[in-house]
């Protein structure tokens, strides 16, 4: 069971963007815009990109909201309409490196869905490790239809979790997918009743952190790695990372608790 979220402190306390609380090992950020439906201005990037890189210390794993009745609107459509071509250039690649920041980062994050998740809101949540949609979810990639394209990594991130045909759908045609069918499509992990999402999200976030921190480290470093490469290649960096996640002491507690009766059975919870 979770403690208490209670405000960050320090730097974490300071963002106009985002609202960020801490239990125990689980840091909640939550985007904090909602009167513009959280849409990702370049403040509100830096601020993320700010956050992960001073998550607190002793963070284990990351929940990730939207304030109000949206995740989000995707990329701030007020900041593109003057942008050069070299600024977009350097725009996207802003995004790239602060969501490679969260995927990459030293813990595993857990996105809560809801209402819109468009666009780059998209995007952002493509990067996290899991994904929780509340009923209310419904996702779009309006790119096509405002004359631009994915520049927040989503051409390389959605795709792995969709399928390209279903992107370039979504794409071509504005078309919209609900809850049900992101949950069908591979968008999202687990799909709950409105209301519940951060419940779960703390819940799945809490038992993460309990796991051993190279497991961890592994699961969301090595494996999308591992994924990327021809077999024989990842098959020996896979033998590697296990030898010493399996050297490490936490794991080998583990085992010994298990071996001892000490630690729970495999099963359906
Ligand atoms: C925005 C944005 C935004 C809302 N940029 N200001 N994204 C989109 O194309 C999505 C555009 N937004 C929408 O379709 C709708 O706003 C929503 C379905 C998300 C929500 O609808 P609703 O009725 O709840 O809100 P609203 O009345 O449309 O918007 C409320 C305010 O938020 C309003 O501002 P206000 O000053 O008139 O109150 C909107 O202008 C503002 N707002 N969305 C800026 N996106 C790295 S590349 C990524 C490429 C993309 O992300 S493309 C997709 C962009």
């Amino acid at each position: 069971m979770l403690n208490t979220f209670t405000p960050a402190t320090g730097l974490l306390s300071q963002f106009s963007m985002l609202r960020i609380e801490v239990a125990g090992p689980v840091v909640h950020m939550r985007l904090n815009r909602p009167d513009k439906r959280n849409a990702l201005s370049t403040e509100l990037v830096k601020q993320l990109q700010t956050a992960f890189v001073n998550l607190p210390d002793g963070a284990r794993s990351a929940v990730i909201s939207g304030e109000g009745a949206h995740f989000s609107a995707g990329l701030d459509l007020s900041e593109v309409t003057e942008q050069t071509v070299s600024e977009g250039v350097f725009h996207s690649r802003l995004w790239h490196g602060v969501f490679d920041q969260i995927q990459f980062g030293p813990v595993p994050v857990v996105a809560v869905l809801h209402g819109a998740v468009v666009g780059g809101g998209l995007e952002l949540a493509a990067t996290a490790h899991l994904r929780v949609a509340e009923q209310s979810t419904f996702y779009g990639l309006p790119e096509g239809q405002r004359g631009i394209f994915v520049g927040g990594s989503g051409s390389a991130r959605i795709p792995r979790l969709m399928g390209v045909s279903r992107m370039t759908d979504m794409m071509l045609t504005g078309r919209v997918f609900d809850a049900a069918e992101g949950q069908a499509a591979g968008l999202s992990n687990y799909l709950v009743e409105d209301g519940q999402g951060l419940t779960k999200a703390f819940e799945l976030a809490a038992r993460i952190a309990s796991n051993a921190p190279l497991s961890n480290y592994a699961i969301t470093q090595a494996l999308p790695r591992i994924a990327e490469m021809a077999p024989a290649e990842g098959l020996f960096v896979e033998s590697l990372m296990s030898a010493i996640a399996q050297g490490d002491e936490a794991a080998k507690q583990r085992v010994r608790d298990f071996l001892a009766k000490r630690a729970g059975k495999v099963g359906k919870s």
